[in-house]
């Protein structure tokens, strides 16, 4: 192992631009998955610092008994264990808000896809069905006059609410503690939301207590015209209950980002001609990857030059102890 470059662990694949700014900067080491019997015993006292796409479990993380940093490519870092890395004083950081404006105008698309079902009307056009059957059948919902509640309402969600603000839409949010500083209605329960509105964003971060928790209950409460669009993780809605509340006509329609099995995708979902389905695409231009790339990189510069990371989960809010 170097003596003077910190040795940083690459469990798995990684952003070509991450990857060739740390082969500059550390002495990169890479393994085929984030599975702690891949550690040899040089990287078992070597490794410094892990650089992942929200992989790392406490075993992995275990194996390695110097590690100080686990810098995470995304926002969400659901798979990386922070609450074992706080324990074990090692910080966790991630990517926020530079994919906040891919996002939200990912979230905008999906939004007007699913209502006005525009990927099939182009289908349509691509098919010659124009030509041979006529115009695309009329739409049967509209963005117009919608009901937005916001279930999270942090970087990202606040981004996707202003944009709506400018389509003349009501718009309420969920949130633990309710935002200062911001006009739209609170409410205090996912529930009580989901009564008041007819259109679901869901953006918040897939967590022990987020799971499932758009069920059965909130569907129904949304109604027969209720749409759901997620652009946060999948857990955080029930799959199964959601398939059935579409087959059911409980709710009108749905827009995916993100699914409880990735790259899996039920096929009763891809059945459902009022579902818009896209592969876990929203932060995914050129430009905005660089620029979670860059973070990556820069938060392990940042650590192991001033000791202090600049983007820690907040459940790491660690400096580095003086050496
Ligand atoms: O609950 P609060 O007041 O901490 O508000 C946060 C909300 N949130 C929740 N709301 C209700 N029940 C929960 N159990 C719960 N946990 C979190 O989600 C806040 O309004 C929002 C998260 O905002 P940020 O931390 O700023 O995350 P950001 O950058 O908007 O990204 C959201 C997620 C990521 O975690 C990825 O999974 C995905 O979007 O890309």
């Amino acid at each position: 192992m170097s003596q003077d470059r910190p040795v940083i662990l690459i469990p798995g694949k990684m952003h070509p631009r991450a990857l060739e700014r740390m082969t500059d900067l550390f002495d990169v080491r890479q393994i085929d998955g984030a599975d702690a019997s891949l550690i040899t015993p040089d990287l078992a006292t070597g490794v410094a610092g892990i650089a992942t796409f929200n992989k790392v479990p406490a075993s992995l993380m275990d194996a390695l008994e110097n590690l100080e940093i686990v810098s995470n490519f995304g926002v969400g870092y659901d798979g990386v264990d922070a609450g074992h890395a706080a324990g074990r004083g090692i910080v966790v950081t991630h990517t926020p808000d530079v994919l906040n404006d891919e996002v939200a105008d990912t979230a905008i698309g999906l939004l007007i896809n699913t209502l006005r079902r525009l990927p099939a009307a182009e289908q349509w056009l691509r098919d010659g069905r124009w030509v041979e059957d006529g115009p695309f059948p009329l739409s049967p919902l509209s963005l117009s006059g919608r009901k937005v509640g916001f279930y999270g309402l942090g970087r990202i969600g606040q981004a996707i609410a202003r944009r709506l603000e400018d389509f003349g839409l009501e718009i309420a949010y969920h949130t633990r503690s309710r935002r200062d500083g911001v006009a739209y209605a609170y409410h205090d329960t996912l529930l009580g939301l989901a009564q008041a509105v007819d259109t679901l964003i869901v953006i918040v971060p897939g967590t022990a207590e987020t799971r499932h928790t758009v069920n059965a209950e909130i569907l129904q409460a949304l109604g027969a015209d209720g749409v759901v669009i997620n652009v946060g993780r999948g857990i955080t809605v029930d799959e199964t209950a959601l398939i059935a509340a579409l087959e059911q006509g409980v709710i009108a329609g749905a827009g995916l980002d993100v699914f409880e099995r990735e790259p899996h995708v039920p096929e009763a979902l891809m059945a459902l001609p009022q579902v818009s389905l896209l592969p876990h695409v929203a932060s995914a231009s050129v430009a905005t990857r660089n620029k979670m790339a860059d973070l990556v990189v820069d938060n392990l510069v940042s650590w192991f030059k001033t000791g202090k990371a600049l983007t820690p989960v907040s459940e790491t809010p660690f400096t580095r102890p003086a050496r």
